[in-house]
């Protein structure tokens, strides 16, 4: 449990500080004490989520947080789990996570930090960059169709997927305390600034 932790490593106006603070206003909100609460992300920018809230947490292996979570959330159902991560985190590498976690419906809280870019890596192309725009992997102009991660959670059995702005501070709270109320698989992806790397 992280207590004393000072150095945030995030740009100016990065909307991970946005969504921290929703997180923490949703947790205050539902009264949920740190040593039941566990978040658990992959790796990324985003992903460090888990070092800077004042709870259980763990950085586990690229887009391996979803089983993760399960194999926590299965052990003690008594614990709030949330699922931190980015775009190429939970919709690139390991897709298949994120629709099985879908599928199987268990109680955990995901959200996903959109950026439409791998960000830690210095801006590539991810699942959610739109079409033509130029990145570091696509000089040229995006090639791929983007996919939309709300569809995909909806048609894999997941009843509460939805899509917030950053800025929007109550309405992301209000996304993220509804997602923790829902008894089952919530997923709450989040249009997030990058002011560093999506320029589009
Ligand atoms: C197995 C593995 N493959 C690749 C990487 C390199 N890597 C680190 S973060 C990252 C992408 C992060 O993108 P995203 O999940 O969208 O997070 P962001 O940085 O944009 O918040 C990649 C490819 C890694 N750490 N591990
Ligand atoms: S690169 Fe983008 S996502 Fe990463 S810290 Fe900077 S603004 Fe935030
Ligand atoms: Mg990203």
């Amino acid at each position: 449990m992280r207590t004393n932790l000072t150095k945030i490593q995030r740009c100016p106006w990065c909307g991970n500080y946005l969504i921290h603070v929703a997180i923490k206003n949703a947790i205050k909100q539902l009264n949920i004490p740190k040593h039941k609460l566990v978040v658990i992300s992959g790796i990324g920018c985003a992903s460090k989520m888990s070092q800077y809230i004042d709870s259980y947490g763990c950085e586990v292996l690229h887009g391996r947080a979803l089983p993760f979570a399960t194999g926590i959330k299965l052990s003690n159902d008594d614990l709030t789990v949330i699922v931190y991560g980015g775009d190429g985190d939970g919709y690139g590498i390991w897709l298949g996570h994120f629709l099985h976690s879908c599928r199987r419906n268990i109680n955990l809280t995901y959200i996903v930090a959109n950026n439409e870019n791998y960000g830690l890596t210095t801006g590539q192309a991810s699942p959610t960059t739109p079409l033509h725009v130029k990145t570091r992997s696509t000089p040229a102009g995006n090639e791929v169709l983007p996919f939309d991660p709300n569809g995909l959670a909806k048609s894999a059995g997941c009843a509460y997927s939805v899509r917030v702005v950053d800025k929007d501070l109550p309405l992301l709270t209000q996304a993220i305390v509804d997602g923790i109320q829902h008894e089952w698989f919530s997923h709450i992806d989040v249009d997030q600034q990058c002011p560093s790397r999506r320029r589009w």
